[in-house]
């Protein structure tokens, strides 16, 4: 194998080169090479080191892979230090992404430059990190303290031009960034510049109020995360103390972040992403369909949502809807949504305008007829769906690809109406789904692998994260919300109130609780769905006793002013109303059901377990391809909180052996799910769900 740091003179310049695809990761053969190479430059006749990347991009930051295995010198920061301690002045050109330790080689070096391309940043947050190769040290020196507080608890990389405008880069070269370096490398050279040390400035001084009140926002935006309050305690840290001091602060911060349960868990989300776009059973070479036009049908609340993603990625669409009047109320909220990102300075007037420009109402199927994809976007009517899906296999040209939005109907039922069932997939797209960023692909029994090869790079053009389900009721992602929300109504019925219930969960982490959620996604929503089902699918309907009350009240929740609780129509607040609670002791009453004290505890183990168990029977059938899906749907898609991992990386965190005591405890004392097979026979064996190796189902 190549080496991954190579060597070279060009001139006066000694030119360390990174090569380690894909993305320049620091391995630990990377550290390795770059310390060597470094020792190598300095001693040299060469007059000054230049550091740049081979491949896509610029270093990605330290290997994520490497986490959580036993560490390995020589460490990041070890490496960097000589980087800055070099006599020699030493230059790093960027391209790609520099991110994180990247980031960080880039502020240890002491001459930096950039093509315009290029971005910035220090996304260790995102893993339940901080940057702890000087990150947290160098940027307040070079950008100050606010800036670079933002810079390291949004985790967003920047564009070169702004890093050059916070002093974080030097210069921007609109292109050839190897000539232009080594260019800037002799100029540097001819002037008799030094080595600049970032570690000898002094932090910019700031009104230290400005910690308090960041602790004071990220409680709120941060709740339970571990990490960004110790991003700010490093940052205040390099305000009062002296470099070496604040490293070493820094290190020992990082040290705690990286053993925590809370970056495993990040971590794993990071891999979990990636990995679930990718589908077992589909060679990485099969081939994928242009998508370059877009059909939706509804112009909804849904249709609408989709239609605004497709065009913010740049893609046109024909919105179809059954009359002017219907498209008129749609394109009305599309602008509405528009102008609100417009207005809160997001988005800019004249982008907005040409997004919207891409939107174009029809009533007329003839319109789909050259469209590579068509996202029907009805309401769950089964028969309706089955419609359209006649006439669009009519209408539409050889090769287009037909998708249903549905939460919960049969792909393969829909799919059967046409004549070419391998070109049909579901396509589950959350609310609002401009901005949700979970797509549920739903892959029929028919459905070719072209198509569904297809489905996931439109997900990721529409900068959506995709995970694939087979077919079953409610996908992956409702058919586990079932359950949950199951237990939550007996949590209600057995002794809790709805405020209790949603501060328990809400205290885990989730963003919201199960009772709130049924009051914003409107109650009538599950009502009908279970309406929806034969008899004998329903379970024990007593559990939804009370919400069944509520609805056929005219309760049906935020949109009705009130529902569990009742919402104040100005502000959404919402406030426990005395008569839910009146209603629901009577009714437990009247169900005979004795009322009890129920602990946080259990109302977050009944709700969160039963998210687990009906997982882990999901894995079993096959339904989802790996844990790590699940994962990815709940975070993504239902506020599940990222530092616990997802609910099935959360279960093998608390222990198999304890959620499954406690899953058959449940269903004996409160008939809640059976345990699945899966979770028992993992505990018999002894193993975590991580190390289980699939099914073939
Ligand atoms: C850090 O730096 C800590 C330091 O402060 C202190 C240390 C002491 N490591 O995303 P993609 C893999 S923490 C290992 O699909 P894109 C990725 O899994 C780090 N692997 O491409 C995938 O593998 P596969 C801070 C990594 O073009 C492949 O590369 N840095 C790493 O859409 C392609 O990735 C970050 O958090 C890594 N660091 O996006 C940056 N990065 O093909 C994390 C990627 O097998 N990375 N891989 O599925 C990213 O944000 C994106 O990957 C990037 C490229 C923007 C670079």
């Amino acid at each position: 194998m190549s080496q991954p740091v190579s060597y070279r003179v060009v001139g006066n310049v000694g030119v360390i080169t990174i090569d380690n695809p894909p993305v320049n990761a620091f391995s630990h053969a990377v550290r390795t090479g770059l310390r060597d190479a470094v020792e190598t430059a300095t001693a040299d006749a060469t007059g000054i080191v230049l550091i740049a990347c081979a491949g896509r991009t610029f270093v990605a930051g330290a290997d994520i892979s490497e986490f959580g295995k036993p560490p390995a010198d020589p460490w990041l920061p070890e490496v960097l230090d000589l980087v800055e301690a070099s006599h020699k002045p030493v230059v790093t050109a960027v391209h790609g992404t520099a991110l994180g330790g990247g980031f960080e080689l880039v502020l240890a070096s002491h001459y930096r430059c950039a093509v315009a391309g290029a971005r910035v940043g220090l996304p260790e947050v995102h893993l339940g990190l901080l940057p702890g190769a000087g990150g947290t040290q160098r940027t307040p020196r070079l950008a100050g303290v606010e800036a670079a507080l933002d810079l390291m608890l949004s985790g967003k990389p920047i564009r070169a031009a702004e890093a050059e405008s916070l002093g974080l880069i030097d210069r921007v070269f609109e292109d050839n960034l190897e000539a232009n370096a080594l260019a800037w490398c002799e100029e540097l050279l001819a002037a008799g510049e030094g080595p600049r040390k970032v570690s000898e400035k002094t932090v910019p001084t700031v009104d230290t109020a400005v910690f308090e009140a960041t602790r004071k926002t990220l409680a709120k935006r941060a709740r339970g995360q571990l990490a960004p309050f110790k991003i700010v305690d490093c940052v205040e840290e390099a305000t009062r103390a002296d470099f070496a001091s604040g490293a070493e602060f820094e290190r020992e911060r990082f040290r705690e972040c990286l053993e925590s349960p809370q970056s495993a868990a990040m971590r794993h989300l990071f891999f979990a992403e990636r990995e679930a776009a990718k589908v077992s059973d589909l060679p990485k070479e099969t081939p994928v369909r242009e998508i370059r036009s877009v059909g939706i049908i509804g112009g909804g609340t849904m249709g609408g949502g989709i239609a605004m993603s497709c065009a913010n990625a740049g893609l046109p669409v024909h919105l179809l809807e059954v009359d002017a009047a219907a498209l008129e109320r749609g394109f009305s909220i599309i602008k509405g949504n528009y102008s609100t990102t417009v207005s809160k300075g997001r988005l800019k007037a004249q982008d907005a305008e040409q997004r919207l420009g891409l939107i174009e109402g029809t009533a007329d199927y003839a319109a789909l007829a050259d469209v590579d994809v068509v996202i029907e976007a009805v309401f769950e009517d089964p028969e309706l769906k089955k419609t359209i899906f006649r006439k669009l296999d009519e209408v539409c040209k050889p090769g287009a690809i037909l998708a249903t939005n549905t939460s919960y109907q049969d792909v393969d039922a829909i799919a059967a109406v046409t004549s070419r069932p391998e070109d049909c997939i579901g396509l589950h797209f959350f609310s609002p789904a401009n901005v949700m960023r979970l797509l549920e692909v739903v892959r029929g029994e028919k459905t070719s692998g072209e198509v569904l090869a297809t489905a996931i790079r439109f997900a990721k053009t529409i900068r959506k994260v995709p995970a694939v389900s087979r077919v079953c009721y409610g996908f992956i992602g409702n058919r586990m919300v079932n359950p949950y929300m199951r237990e939550a109504q007996k949590l209600l019925l057995e002794g809790a109130m709805p405020e209790t219930v949603d501060a328990a969960l809400f205290d885990f982490g989730m963003a919201m609780g199960p009772v709130a959620v049924s009051d914003l996604a409107g109650l009538d929503i599950g009502y009908k769905a279970r309406q929806a089902l034969p008899p004998e699918a329903r379970g024990d309907e007593t559990a939804f006793r009370v919400v069944d009350t509520l609805v056929e009240a005219g309760r049906l929740g935020q949109k009705t002013g009130a529902g569990f609780y009742t919402s104040d129509p100005a502000t959404r607040a919402a406030a426990p109303d005395p008569n839910v609670a009146k209603l629901i002791v009577e009714t437990s009453e009247a169900l005979g059901i004795e009322r009890r004290d129920i602990e946080d505890t259990e109302i977050v183990e009944r709700c969160v377990f039963s998210l687990v168990n009906e997982g882990m029977k999901i894995l079993e059938e096959g339904v989802a391809q790996r844990p790590g899906d699940i994962d990815i749907v709940y975070l993504y898609g239902y506020g599940f909180p990222v530092f616990r991992g997802g609910p099935m990386f959360y279960a093998d965190a608390v222990g198999l052996p304890h959620v499954l005591e406690r899953v058959r405890e449940f269903h004996e004392r409160f008939n809640s799910g059976e345990p699945a097979a899966l979770l028992e026979s993992l505990v018999a064996d002894g193993k975590r769900l991580a190390d289980w190796a699939g099914t073939d189902a």
